[in-house]
């Protein structure tokens, strides 16, 4: 028994001393130490050793296990030490490396545009309102005084959902809603999508209109100016000039379209403005007082104006755009210059 401890003892010195990894380390501690490893097969035997040399092989068995163990251990860290080693050589992390680029995403002009203009609006006291997309032919239409038969509803190719639901072909379907729910005075715009079957370098069959109407006693035409002039010479500069030209929407009277000068060549006349010299922005007027009897107010008593603009046009017009299609077309080159 005592030779038989000797020689595990030198065999795993020999073999622990051979080890070239960390793996082949923990291999020899499953084989001498293990549950079923040599040594703890002869500590397993020694109850049946006879009884008076138990307590000797008993003492001489474990100093050689701590012996064994000793060693292993000291390997086992030799081995992670350079294992760590090799790994830092390896993996070293060079901080001073510049980063990756990782693209950034941004507002889309038309909504960049929106928030401007929403934020010229509220400056002046307008309140911000919304109203459904999928709209009643009523809000559409009726209540801004264009019956069923009513020649200025093929102004705008609708699309349908039903006799008596389309999708909203303009925001000033808002009119009325928010008249309904509310007394004077009022001062409020409504953005948001609309949808029209059109389509070509200037046209689309989704797009955003901001509406904006005033109501109260005693509003006039030139508070429609003074309105639209702090909008204009904000986005556009202040040079830029305005014009009213007389026009027809059901729900106003007396209606105008409202050019700007030429962003482009600044009233002189080029291929943008076809030598006009003028921009058509939007259109607009004082509301009309049919619209005030289906909202329930008094039209004696109350006047107001309103104006509709397309956002997409605006945009165009800021930026000497020239195909409306490129805002949807989702091209980063286009999308990325804002
Ligand atoms: C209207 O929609 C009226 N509701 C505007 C209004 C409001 C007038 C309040 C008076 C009082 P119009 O159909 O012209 O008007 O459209 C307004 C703007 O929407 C146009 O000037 C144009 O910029 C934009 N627009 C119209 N159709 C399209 C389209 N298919 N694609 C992109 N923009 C369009």
């Amino acid at each position: 028994m005592l030779n038989d401890i000797q020689t595990i003892k030198n065999l795993a010195g020999e073999e622990i001393e051979k080890a070239d990894s960390l793996k082949s380390i923990q291999e020899l501690k499953i084989k001498y130490l293990g549950k079923k490893g040599i040594l703890t097969g002869k500590l397993k035997s020694l109850g049946s050793t006879p009884q008076e040399d138990r307590r000797e092989y008993g003492r001489i068995l474990n100093e050689a296990k701590i012996c064994i163990e000793d060693l292993l251990s000291k390997h086992e860290a030799a081995f992670k030490t350079l294992e760590l080693n090799k790994t830092l050589q390896t993996q070293r992390i060079d901080v001073t490396v510049p980063g990756y680029f990782i693209p950034a995403g941004h507002l889309h002009p038309t909504t960049q545009v929106l928030d401007e203009i929403i934020s010229i609006f509220t400056s002046l006291g307008f309140n911000v309102e919304e109203g459904p997309e999928v709209e009643l032919d009523f809000y559409n239409f009726e209540a801004l005084n264009m019956p069923k038969d009513h020649p200025a509803r093929d102004m705008q190719d609708t699309f349908y959902i039903t006799e008596d639901i389309v999708l909203r072909t303009h925001t000033s379907s808002v009119q009325v809603r928010i008249m309904e729910k509310n007394a004077p005075p009022l001062r409020v715009i409504a953005p948001g999508k609309v949808y029209r079957c059109d389509a070509d370098v200037t046209h689309i069959p989704m797009f955003h209109q901001l509406e904006g109407f005033m109501v109260d006693r005693d509003i006039k035409m030139s508070d429609l100016k003074g309105v639209l002039e702090v909008f204009i010479h904000t986005v556009f500069g202040p040079d830029t000039k305005l014009r009213f030209r007389p026009s027809f929407f059901p729900f106003t009277e007396p209606s105008a379209e409202i050019d700007i000068s030429c962003v482009i060549c600044k009233g002189a006349g080029c291929n943008v403005c076809k030598n006009t010299g003028w921009l058509e922005i939007l259109g607009a007027g004082m509301i009309n007082p049919r619209i005030f009897e289906m909202a329930g107010y008094d039209p004696d008593q109350y006047t107001g104006f309103a104006f509709g603009m397309g956002i997409e046009r605006v945009t165009m017009l800021k930026y000497g755009i020239d195909d409306i299609r490129l805002f949807y077309e989702n091209d980063i080159r286009f999308l990325g210059q804002f």
